[in-house]
């Protein structure tokens, strides 16, 4: 038996990575019984059949779950956010950083086109904003190779899940960290200002030897899901840390009494947009709640 990494899944067929070459197979008829769904990412033990076929065999332990994209033992989520065309979404970024605090994953944050900065750009604000929070920031640009060596160093030996909208130039990074992948990327609608999700399926591309990253289009249309409100501050680092001063527990920072995170945020102790946002997902949160009941 060999072991490998399951790269893609597609039709009932999942196709494998041994380091060497990708086989196409079929799980095991006992997965199914159990009710075991392989998943990308999945390390298992196949019995290859011929060269480019195989079964699997078992499925190695998992130690992280995603649920969309679903990819297991991902390591880390990659944000991409451009500065330019598309213009930078913070909403978005604080909503997937939402997620990853959620799904207690490392989130590295990667501004890309920064080719496209002008003297006076307020760039320096966000970045310092977000590495102020503990998230590591780079600034990328696919035209100038600015950052990419540091990206490199980010993914190595890791799966990597890429978030972000259409159009920053996630596929155009990716080529630049490994030429032979060829990903199609495409020209930003100038009318919409965003690109046209070229990119569909979940699969992973390897990068180098044991690093993956999924170029996934799953992660833009982020439903909280089952989240409760009172769950909301914990995903919001500063919040929850400013959060230990309010005068009740179970404060949700809006308008109540004895709040430290309003305050906070009123005399710039912290970013002003991540407050609003907060907000924004909190009334959100609430809406659907009452809405289950
Ligand atoms: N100026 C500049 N343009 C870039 C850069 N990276 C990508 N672009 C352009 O931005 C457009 C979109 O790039 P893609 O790589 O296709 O973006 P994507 O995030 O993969 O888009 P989807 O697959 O639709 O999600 C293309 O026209 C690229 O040429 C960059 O670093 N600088
Ligand atoms: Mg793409
Ligand atoms: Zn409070």
């Amino acid at each position: 038996m060999q072991e490998g990494v399951i790269v893609k899944a597609l039709s009932g067929f999942y196709y494998v990575e041994d380091g060497q070459t990708i086989r196409m197979c079929r799980a095991r008829g006992v997965f199914k019984k159990k009710g075991i769904i392989p998943l990308v990412g999945d390390k298992v033990t196949y019995t290859p059949i011929g060269t480019r076929e195989g079964v699997i065999e078992e499925i190695l332990a998992r130690r992280v779950e995603l649920v969309r994209p679903p990819i297991a033992n991902v390591d880390q989520v990659l944000l991409v956010f451009s500065v330019k065309e598309p213009e930078l979404n913070l909403w978005l970024l604080d909503r997937i950083l939402v997620h990853t605090e959620r799904a207690r994953l490392p989130g590295v944050i990667l501004f890309t086109k920064s080719d496209l900065l002008e003297n006076g750009d307020e760039c320096q604000l966000w970045v310092s904003a977000y590495e102020k929070l503990g998230y590591p920031v780079l600034m990328v640009s696919s035209r100038t190779g600015e950052g990419i060596e540091d990206v490199r160093s980010l993914v190595n030996g890791k799966i990597s899940v890429v978030a972000g909208q259409s159009g920053v130039g996630k596929s155009s990074l990716l080529n630049q960290l490994s030429p032979e992948l060829r990903l199609k990327s495409a020209e930003v609608s100038h009318k919409h200002g965003r690109g046209r999700h070229t990119t569909r399926h979940v699969e992973l591309l390897r990068l180098a030897s044991r690093t993956y990253v999924a170029d996934s289009p799953g992660f833009s249309q982020l439903e909280f899901g089952d989240m409760e409100p009172e769950e909301l501050a914990a995903c919001f680092r500063e919040i929850f840390e400013l959060g230990q001063q309010c005068l009740y527990r179970g404060c949700l920072h809006e308008t109540e009494e004895g709040c430290a995170v309003r305050p906070a945020a009123q005399e710039g102790r912290m970013a002003p947009w991540r407050y609003q946002n907060y907000l924004e997902f909190l009334s959100e949160l609430k809406d659907m709640k009452e809405r289950r009941f």
